[in-house]
Parts: C-alpha cells; structure tokens; sequence
C-alpha cells in the first residue's frame, strides 16, 4: 500500500508499484531567486524538513543578500552566471541529481512550502511522474496579463494532450523523468518545455490543488508587468509549439 509518512532522515517511504518493492525517495527543494533577500529566508526555513532532504536556492548574481539569508536558514546555494528563471532551475536540478524528486518552488513568498507534501504526494504514490501545482481558481491576486498569458500557455499545452488548468511554478518531477527529458537551459520556457517534453515522453502529469499569496517582498522579474508578461508569454508559447513540430 500506498504510504505518505515520512521519516526523520528526509526519505519518503515510496508508494508500491505493482511488482515492485517500497524503496525510499529523497526530495529536493529547488529555489531559483533573483533579490529575494526580503523572503528567502522565511520561504526556506519554512520548507517541511521532515518531507525533504535538500534545499537548493540558485542565485543568479543578486545584488542583496538573497545568498547569505539563503545559507544562514539552511540552504545549499548554487550561483549561476547565466541569467533567466530557467538557467537557474537547470543549474538547481543539476545539484540535485542524487535525489529521487525535485520540486520547485519561487523565492518570493508567494507559495507555502507546506504544499510540498501534497506536491509530492502523486510522485510518492507511484501515480504521476510530474505534479502542477494548480493555484487557487485562478487567483484574482495575479494581474490580467498574467492570468491571460497563463490561460493562452495552458490552452498551447493541449496540444501535447495536456488539459491543465495553467502554467504555475510550484511543481514536482521524478529525477529519473527530468534526467530522461534534457532539457536545455532558458529564460522563462523550462516548466513548459517540461511538461511538452513529458508529455511526449508518456510521463504522468498531474495536478494538485496549492495556495497562493502576494509576493511577501522585493519587486516581480517577470509577470509583474505587462511587458514582462508579454515577452514569457511569447517565450512559452514558441517553445510549446516548436515542441509539437520536433521531430
Ligand atoms: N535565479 C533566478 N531567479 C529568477 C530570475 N528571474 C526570476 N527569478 C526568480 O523566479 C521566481 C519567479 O519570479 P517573480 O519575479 O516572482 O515572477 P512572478 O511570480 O511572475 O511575479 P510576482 O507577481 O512579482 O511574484 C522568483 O523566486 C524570482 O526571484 C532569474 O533570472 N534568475
Ligand atoms: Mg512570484
């Protein structure tokens, strides 16, 4: 059976899949941050120790202390020289590789990381390879652009057979699946190059319902403005389609 208890040495007691024998899964947290020094530390000492083994926090060249208040509450910082969202999960996922799941999860306060346990929770049960968090019906806390680049990004998807609510950050992979998909290095496109490249690869993709908030602190790099909105969302959505077109 199925089990979500978990133990003090930060492995999940993996779900059985037929035929298979209950092996352990460690779980890595990764953060990518840009000047977050204003949440960091609250988003990391926040973070389930008991759920997970490792957090990784890339920094990509902040100018606070986003990196000091990352180690000082317990995290791993990676530095990545190559700037954008996508480089820096990369290089995250990377110092991750000797775990089982990798979750991500934004710097800026705007998700619990007590979420993580129903994140990973599919991943664990041996009945999703890949988990979205789904934000609260469409949280009325994100701008228009926002929510309609996210909607546009999520109607794009379908086109890999994917029927997702949206685009959000907050999302759980196995390793093994990650490793499988090698996925290159971006600015804003690497969740949704994830789930093209899952999809086609016949990963199982999930979603499960998350909170949301306000930013806690600090100033948005990406969907905060219409401009910053409309250059993910173009982003995105080329990488989707090129995705379809692939051979
Ligand atoms: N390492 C790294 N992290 C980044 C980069 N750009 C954004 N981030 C981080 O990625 C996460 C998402 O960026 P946000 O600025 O919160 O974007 P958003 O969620 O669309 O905007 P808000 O509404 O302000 O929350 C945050 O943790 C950022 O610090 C980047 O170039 N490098
Ligand atoms: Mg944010």
């Amino acid at each position: 059976m199925p089990s979500s208890k978990t133990r003090s040495d930060g492995t999940f007691p993996q779900g059985t899949a037929v035929g298979h024998t209950v092996g352990h899964m460690r779980v890595a947290a990764v953060i990518p941050a840009l000047n977050e020094a204003g949440a960091i530390a609250d988003v990391v000492s926040r973070v389930p120790r008991d759920l997970v083994a490792r957090i990784i926090v890339v920094d990509n060249g902040s100018t606070d202390a986003t990196a000091e208040h990352a180690s000082a509450a317990g995290a791993t910082v990676v530095r990545e020289t190559r700037r954008g969202y996508g480089w820096a999960c990369r290089a995250g996922s990377a110092e991750a590789a000797d775990c089982d799941a990798v979750v991500y999860l934004d710097g800026d306060g705007s998700m619990a990381p007590e979420d993580i346990a129903s994140l990973i929770q599919p991943i664990v049960d041996d009945v999703a390879d890949v988990v979205c968090g789904r934000r609260p019906a469409f949280a009325s806390l994100m701008p228009w652009h926002q929510r309609a680049g996210n909607r546009v990004i999520a109607l794009l998807l379908r086109m890999h057979g994917l029927r997702l609510a949206e685009l959000g950050p907050f999302r759980a992979i196995r390793v093994t699946t990650l490793t499988a998909l090698d996925l290159p290095g971006s600015r804003f496109s690497w969740p949704a190059q994830m789930l093209a490249r899952a999809a086609r690869h016949g990963a199982r993709v999930t979603e499960v319902p998350v909170g949301y908030a306000q930013r806690a602190a600090g100033t948005s790099k990406v969907s905060g403005s219409v401009r910053g909105s409309l250059h993910a969302a173009w982003d995105i959505s080329r990488v989707i389609v090129a995705e379809r077109v692939r051979p």
